[in-house]
């Protein structure tokens, strides 16, 4: 009875899996990256993943976060100004409508890579995975400039 039971449940989970894989759900593959860079501070001071996004899909996208074996910790951050102070804080999530594209740059949307794991200098490349809703993964290479090539 038990088993009748886990193989009944596997088989709706297979159907399932094939009914939204049919869904016209958008995925990594409708998403293009272009300009990946990550800017470099000297020391430890963590660096800035910017680019652009372009949902080539007919459905929104959902950027939920990035990681990279290059760094501890990878977090989605959007800078603002505050009374002529510059703030940054933790978002959750970036939608990106079909058709749209999004920019993170220079004193908005970024990628904030904390925890440096190897010596990167500028012309180096290095490898971020950026994590979308539906648990899509794309990997994208970055270019590391200097703050000065921005
Ligand atoms: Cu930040």
């Amino acid at each position: 009875m038990v088993s009748n039971l886990f193989t009944t449940s596997r088989r709706w989970i297979g159907g399932l899996a094939v009914a939204l894989l049919t869904a016209g759900h958008a995925y990594a593959q409708d998403v293009q990256v272009t300009d990946a860079r990550v800017s470099l501070l000297p020391g430890e001071q963590p660096g800035a993943g910017y680019f652009q996004l372009y949902n080539a899909g007919d459905e929104a996208v959902i950027l939920v976060g990035a990681e990279s074996d290059a760094f501890e910790n990878v977090e989605l951050h959007v800078s603002s100004d505050q009374d002529g102070m510059a703030h940054m804080h933790a978002v959750e999530q970036v939608e990106i409508a079909p058709g749209e594209r999004f920019a993170f740059a220079p004193k908005g949307h970024h990628l904030m890579l904390i925890g440096r794991q190897a010596a990167l200098e500028a012309g180096d490349e290095v490898d971020v995975r950026l994590e979308f809703s539906d648990e899509q993964r794309l990997s994208v290479t970055f270019d590391v400039v200097s703050p000065a090539a921005l």
